[in-house]
Order: structure tokens, then C-alpha cells, then sequence
């Protein structure tokens, strides 16, 4: 399935010759029947003898309707560049020339036409001599020159023997399952209803799939699809189609919108980097106004240039365009500049990135460097440029704006992964940059901590992500990595380094002292975190440290026990119990001569930690009945 494109100036035979080719007459409207002259598309087919079916876009050779040149010769494979033998090269073969040259078309054949005009074989050959110089310097230079007449036939077989020598060069066009449909064409068939045409790109569409219309974001279905007057169940890309859509109105369609089989993310503002014409006059400026045209779309936009103010004739630089509205790019998409006065096409370009944001003057270079790398379109090269400009990306949706396939990007990735050029972090890639600088940000605030409280054990796993900027999911990968290489430990909710050892001064020793001392002096009546506090001043950290060392155990309402002292009481509870079954608070307290401000919330711990049960006024022995 490929598509061919006509170019040339008017009336140099374009429209007749694609009838001497395909006997279907490619004007269709009317009005261009009446004064003989097409304004818009036409499209018309032929087979190769391959057996391929070949599209032919016939454009217009007027210069009032290069406007729906461009559309037409977006989506095309190659160029059949129609040049008059009387006339010669002319101002539109030299534009269409110069928009085929900006789109990268490079498979084309020429035909002289009306050759049946001439009888001087002398004048042919200089005819053709100037059309070889002027195409060397563009990306038709190595189209054959064929000599034609669509009035007597002569040289139209040759002619079908060059398309069938195209043909086989052209690599057919990938599916890479991201089916796209740039609408050339709407209009309504009493009885089967709206359709819509257009050259069919990167995918295949089938008859009773959901489509999604971009920009409007609005779904339809599609009923049916002919291809080449046949009705087909699939379409494959590169083929010219016809959708019969439903489930959506007439009015909400229009030549540049695009029929997508997935939704498209898209953006006002692109990145870009683009070339001026070797014959443009007046420079172009950056901040200036432009008419962009993206495959079938025109749109206006206003074009800023880094790291120059001006492009002259054949100069490139890296540009952002800011569109007034959203639109729908790829990542190597090739798009037509104009200007509107002095009216004519100035240059063209290639998307490198379709969903840029404004950037700021001290990160020009940056920017350049970052869209310089882009330029080649390598996998590589964009899947590592796409990380360092998001950090990280949920790995399905890596580069959907972009002429690779999800299988060519998973696969790519998963090179890298193993190349260590980048982080897999559960569903998500990291930049490995940056992954790196979140491990040591991760480190660094677990160091800061530790020396700002160096008695406290950690920091919970819910305050160390709120420092990072990691999705949930990358940030538990980063904390299992980093246990892993026995950087730092994890105890329940508590992140520490593995070389954090909670260090006291001399003088926190010696509260420490004191703090015991005032637990060994009253055994049976031991001091509440409120009663140390007020004898010895700023000791709640110290307490809760002891606490977290195991020092102490803190049992409710701020009573405390010497571990030991805990331990023991718990084993002859658990003792008395197995032996009597049941305790009272009355025993505890002649056991070990506590007061009801220590008894009641010493069961209560042990209620909680199930080694006692309340049933009634006593205690039973819990589920869990260990001692020590
Ligand atoms: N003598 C001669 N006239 C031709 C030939 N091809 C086209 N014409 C005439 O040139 C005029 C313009 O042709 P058309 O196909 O509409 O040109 P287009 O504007 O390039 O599409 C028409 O009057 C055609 O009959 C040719 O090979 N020989
Ligand atoms: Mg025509």
C-alpha cells in the first residue's frame, strides 16, 4: 500500500495524466469541471504489477490553493512531479518542489509532459537538463525523467514501469499499532451517511472500532471502510480510506482532524527543530506569527527561536512553536511553515517534542542540548531524553507520542535496564540521574537527622517520601534497594542508616543516671514521665529514647517501669495465673504493693499485649501466654 502524490505547476498536465494512468478523472467538483481547473484534493488509484494498490493524491497546481497542497502531499510515500515540456520549470514546481524537499519526500519520478508538443529533441533534452540541476540540490534528486503525452499515450506504459521500480524501493509504511487517520476529506452520502478520507498512518483500522477525533476529544464508531472502492473489514497504513463514521455529527468534523484508535495527549506548545528554504527573501524573526501545516491541519502559531533572533535562507536552529490551540504530534513528525504576507512557504521542520512546556531563558542551552540529541530519532537517544526531562515516566506511557511501536520501546528499555542506563522501578523508569540524586537526597536527610537527634532511631517511611519527589511505588523500590546494599535498616515504620548507633554525651549519660536512679529509689511506686519531667528538666527526649532503647517500658497514661523490673512483674503474673487461673487488682497490688494508678494501667498493657484477658472484675490468662 503506498501513496503518490502529484506536484507541478497549473496546467502543466497533472489532472490528465493521473486519468491517462488510472482512468478515473481525479476532478470531481463541478466547478473544476467547469472551468477545467482543480482546486482541491482528488484522489484516484491504480495496481502495480506487483499486485499493489497505489494512491494518487492529485493536488493543485494553482497558487491561490497551495493551501490544499500541503494536506495532500503530507501523508504521501512519493512524489510524481509533473513539469510541462513546453514551459518548463515554473514558480509552482519550484514551490511544490521546495514543500516535497521540507517533508522529506524522497522517492519520486518526474514526467515531462505534452512532449507531443514539441518536435525539437534538442529542446527536450535542455528542458530536461535544468529540471536534473534544479532537483540536484533537493530530496528528488535521483527521480528518473520520463517523457509523456496524456493526449496521444506515448510514454504513459514507461511511465506505469517507473511507478512499478518505486513501488518495490518503498519500504512499506510500519504498523506500529498507534492507527492514525488525518482527514483530508468530509462530506455526507445520502443513504451510508458521513465519511471521511485520508491516508491511513502508523496502524490498521477495522470496521466496528471505537474511534477517538482529535483535537476534540470526541469518540464515534467506525461502520465500515472502503479502500480503493472496495469495502474492507481492515484497512492497513499507508492506504488511502474511506471511514463511514457514526455515533458523531457532520459539523464536528473537519480537514485537519485526525481519526485515532487511542487518545492522544496533546499540546499547545511544541519544540521543533526547522530549516528555511534555500530562496527565502526576508529572514525570519523569532516571535514571529506563522501558518503551520501538520499533515492535514493548518494552524496558526508563533514561532520562538533558541539561541538565534533571526534564520536566513537554508539556516536551521531549534524553535518552539506556541499554536492557539491544542494539538496532536509525534515525535519526527514533519510539519510546512508559511508566512501569511508576503504570502509562500518559508521552511519547514521536524517535531521533537509534541508536548513541550515554555522554557525559561537560562535553560536555552539546555533545551538546545536536550532537542539536539533527539534530532537523529534514535529509540535510544529519545527514550534517555525523555527521561531526563520527566525524571520518571510510567513505563506505558513512554513516548505514545512517537513513531515506535510500545513492543520496539518495552524492548529498548528493557536494554537499558540491563545496560543499567536507567532505574525499573515497579511500573515506572526512573532517570538513572536522577535516581541517583534521590538516593543520595535519601541518604542525606537520614545523616541530617541523625546528627540533629541523634537519640531518636530513625525517620518513618512517610516522612522521608515527603522530602523525595518519587511516585510511591519507585520510592519502595528505592528503600528495598538501599536495604538491600545494607545502607540502612528498617524496623517496622523507622528508616535508619545501618551506621546510625544512638551516641549520648557525657552529660546525657548523666541524666541518664539520674533518670534510673529515681527508679531505683522508689521500687514499688516508680515516676511518671510528667513526675521526671518536673524533676529533672528536659529529659522527655531522653525518656523517650530510653523507651526506644528498651530501657524503660512505657505502659498507659504516662506510668513507667525499669524493663527488668516490667519483666519480672510480667512472668509472676503469668505465673500466678496458671496456678490460680485468675487475678484481681487487690493482688497485684499485694504482689507487688503497686497502687491502683500503677495496676490499672499495667493490665491494661497486658491486656493489649494478650497476655491477660478481663472478664469481670479479674484477669484471665490471654491468647498469648509467653513468658519472658
Ligand atoms: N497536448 C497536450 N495537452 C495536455 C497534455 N496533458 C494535459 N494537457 C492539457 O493541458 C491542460 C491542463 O491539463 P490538466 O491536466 O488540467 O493540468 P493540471 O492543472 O496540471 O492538472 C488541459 O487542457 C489538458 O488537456 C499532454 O500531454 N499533451
Ligand atoms: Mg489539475
Amino acid at each position: 500500500m503506498l501513496t503518490l502524490g502529484t506536484a507541478g505547476h497549473i496546467d502543466h498536465g497533472k489532472s490528465s495524466l493521473v486519468k491517462a494512468l488510472t482512468a478515473i478523472d481525479p476532478d470531481r467538483l463541478p466547478e473544476e469541471k467547469r472551468r477545467g481547473m482543480t482546486i482541491d484534493l482528488g484522489f484516484a488509484w491504480l495496481q502495480v504489477s506487483s499486485g499493489e494498490m497505489v494512491g494518487i493524491v492529485d493536488v493543485p497546481g494553482h497558487e491561490h490553493f497551495v493551501r490544499n497542497v500541503i494536506p495532500g502531499l503530507g501523508g504521501i510515500d512519493a512524489a510524481l512531479l509533473v513539469i510541462a515540456a513546453d514551459d518548463g520549470w515554473m514558480p509552482q514546481t519550484e514551490e511544490h518542489v521546495q514543500i516535497l524537499d521540507l517533508l522529506g519526500i524522497r522517492h519520486s519520478v518526474v514526467a515531462l509532459t505534452k512532449v507531443d508538443l514539441i518536435d525539437d529533441p534538442d529542446w527536450l533534452e535542455l528542458v530536461e537538463r535544468d529540471i536534473g540541476e534544479r532537483l540536484a540540490k533537493t530530496s528528488l534528486r535521483n527521480a528518473p525523467i520520463i517523457r509523456v503525452s496524456s493526449i496521444d499515450g506515448s510514454g504513459i506504459q514507461q511511465l506505469k514501469e517507473a511507478i512499478d521500480q518505486l513501488a518495490l524501493k518503498i519500504v512499506p509504511r510500519k504498523d506500529i499499532g498507534k492507527p492514525r487517520l488525518p482527514i483530508d476529506r468530509v462530506f455526507v452520502i445520502k443513504g451510508s451517511g458521513l465519511v471521511v478520507t485520508g491516508t491511513l498512518l502508523n496502524g490498521r483500522l477495522s470496521s466496528g472500532a471505537d474511534v477517538i477525533i482529535s483535537p476534540s476529544g470526541l469518540a464515534a464508531r467506525i461502520r465500515s471502510i472502503e479502500s480503493y472502492k472496495q469495502q474492507v473489514d481492515r484497512a492497513q497504513p499507508g492506504s488511502r480510506v474511506a471511514l463511514n463514521l457514526v455515533s458523531i455529527k457532520r459539523d464536528d468534523l473537519k480537514r485537519g482532524d485526525i481519526v485515532l484508535a487511542y487518545r492522544a495527549r496533546t499540546s499547545r506548545i511544541v519544540d521543533a527543530e526547522v530549516r528555511m528554504i534555500p530562496q527565502l527573501a526576508i529572514p525570519l524573526k523569532t516571535n514571529s506569527e506563522l501558518v503551520v501545516f501538520l499533515e492535514t491541519r493548518e494552524l496558526l502559531g508563533r514561532i520562538t527561536l533558541f539561541g538565534t533572533k533571526v534564520l536566513r535562507s537554508k539556516e536551521t536552529a531549534m524553535a518552539q512553536i506556541r499554536f492557539e490551540q491544542d494539538v496532536a504530534t509525534y515525535i519526527g513528525e514533519h510539519f510546512i511553515m508559511r508566512r501569511q504576507s508576503p504570502a509562500g512557504t518559508i521552511g519547514g521542520g521536524i517535531i521533537l517534542d509534541p508536548l513541550a512546556a515554555k522554557h525559561k531563558l537560562r535553560d536555552r542551552d539546555k533545551v538546545i542540548a536536550f532537542l539536539g540529541r533527539r534530532r537523529g530519532l534514535e529509540l535510544e537517544e529519545l527514550i534517555l531524553s525523555e527521561l531526563e526531562k520527566n525524571r520518571y515516566v510510567k513505563g506505558n506511557g513512554l513516548l505514545v507520542e512517537s513513531f515506535y511501536s510500545s513492543v520496539e520501546i518495552a524492548e529498548q528499555v528493557e536494554l537499558l535496564k540491563s545496560q543499567k542506563g536507567l532505574i525499573g522501578a515497579g511500573s515506572y523508569i526512573v532517570d538513572l540521574g536522577y535516581w541517583r540524586q534521590q538516593t543520595e537526597e535519601f541518604l542525606d536527610i537520614l545523616r541530617r537527622e541523625h546528627s540533629a537527634s541523634p537519640l531518636r532511631k530513625g525517620l518513618s517511611q512517610a516522612v522521608l517520601q515527603s522530602y523525595l519527589d518519587l511516585p510511591k511505588e519507585a520510592f519502595s523500590q528505592l528503600v528495598a534497594a538501599l536495604v538491600c546494599a545494607g545502607k540502612i535498616v528498617r524496623e517496622e515504620d523507622t528508616i535508619a542508616l545501618s551506621s546510625h548507633k544512638p551516641k549520648l554525651s557525657p552529660e546525657q549519660e548523666a541524666m541518664v543516671s539520674e533518670i534510673i536512679e529515681l527508679f531505683d529509689k522508689s521500687h514499688s511506686s516508680p515516676p511518671t514521665m510528667k513526675e521526671i519531667a518536673s524533676q529533672i528538666p528536659s529529659s522527655e527526649e531522653m525518656v523517650r529514647f530510653m523507651c526506644q532503647q528498651n530501657i524503660l517500658v512505657e505502659l498507659p497514661e504516662g506510668v513507667l517501669l525499669e524493663r527488668k523490673h516490667y519483666q519480672s512483674v510480667k512472668s509472676e503474673i503469668i505465673r500466678f495465673l496458671k496456678e490460680k487461673g485468675q487475678i484481681s487488682i487487690q493482688d497485684v497490688h499485694s504482689l507487688f504493693g503497686f497502687s491502683r494508678k500503677y495496676t490499672i494501667p499495667l493490665l491494661g498493657h497486658l491486656d493489649r499485649e494478650g497476655i491477660t484477658r478481663r472478664e469481670g472484675d479479674v484477669r484471665v490468662l490471654g491468647k498469648k501466654q509467653t513468658h519472658g
